[in-house]
């Protein structure tokens, strides 16, 4: 289930013979001196009417329903500003530490790692080492399952979490349970995979992107199917529903300068000399990705 997010700038894969679904990661992965062919990356902000129809895509306001892989949904621009900025400093400054776990965890028991520390008005640091922080239901690796030790989720995410599923009212109850936050850097990508670890396959998967965009891809229950490649920029809400739950995804594309907020909400602030935390997130952002992803791992009438 946590992929580890990687760095490529190596030449492509020269095998034969890919399946569907490596084939599109490979055509969407940066390559250093490469283009990339983006003319069947879906950017429904772009889309006529007729496109969308061909696409099977179905538009009401901000809300993009896709009929292959049946499940898909993209509400663009879900979350504002002040709520990107606002989630993403607690990802990089509370949930990155005890009782919350990443990916340095395993070797590392119980340390604290550097936050995201304005050191002073110039400065800051967040440590680029860590690639994912699991908060809520900790999944356990060595013996692959969700254990009963359990830390909550905190308030924010949950709020997001519940937000979501009572704008799409996909199900009448939601439990945000574990959730993952992936930390991407510019042309970083994460390799295709199942989110098959959770008892309950039924409940639907949030998922919210801050920073730069990404190129998302979702096809079938196995690799044979083609997927499709959805751009998400930040804000963005993508949810796995229904048959999509059990569908192959994965990233794999980060796009450098791609972080294009209508408004900078910093620019007087900045020529004033005035900059504060937010400053600096709001420029991290302008160079990384956040992505926050929710499940419920156990079906309500399954929990301990
Ligand atoms: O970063 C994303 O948009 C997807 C992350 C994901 O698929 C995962 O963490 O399982």
């Amino acid at each position: 289930m946590y992929q580890k997010i990687k760095k490529n700038k190596q030449n492509p894969i020269q095998y034969q013979n890919l399946n569907p679904f490596k084939e599109a990661e490979k055509k969407y992965k940066f390559y250093a001196g490469l283009q990339t062919d983006f003319s069947e990356l879906i950017d429904v902000s772009n889309l006529n009417e007729q496109q969308m129809e061909q696409q099977g895509i179905h538009k009401n306001g901000s809300v993009y329903r896709f009929d292959h892989p049946q499940g898909v949904i993209q509400v663009k621009g879900f979350l504002n500003l002040d709520d990107q900025i606002r989630i993403s400093k607690l990802c990089m400054n509370e949930y990155i530490n005890h009782p919350y776990r990443t990916n340095l965890f395993i070797y590392k028991e119980d340390e604290n790692f550097d936050k995201f520390i304005v050191h002073d008005d110039k400065r800051y640091h967040f440590n680029n080492k860590i690639r994912w922080a699991n908060v809520g239901y900790q999944y356990d690796w060595n013996n692959r399952h969700y254990p009963q030790e359990k830390t909550q989720v905190p308030d924010p995410i949950q709020e997001i979490s519940q937000r979501a599923n009572n704008f799409l009212q996909l199900q009448n109850h939601y439990q945000s349970e574990s959730v993952i936050i992936n930390f991407y850097q510019s042309h970083d990508y994460m390799t295709g995979h199942l989110d098959d670890a959770e008892l309950d396959q039924d409940s639907p998967i949030y998922s919210f992107s801050f920073g730069l965009s990404s190129v998302f891809v979702i096809g079938g229950p196995t690799k044979d199917e083609k997927p499709i490649a959805i751009k998400l920029d930040s804000g963005d809400l993508l949810v796995m529903s229904g048959h999509a739950r059990r569908c192959y995804h994965g990233v794999p594309r980060v796009l450098a300068d791609s972080f294009n907020p209508k408004q900078n909400p910093f620019q007087q602030q900045q020529l004033d000399g005035n900059i504060n935390a937010d400053f600096h997130v709001f420029n991290y952002l302008s160079e990384h990705r956040i992505n926050i992803n929710t499940r419920q791992v156990y079906k309500p009438q399954l929990e301990q």
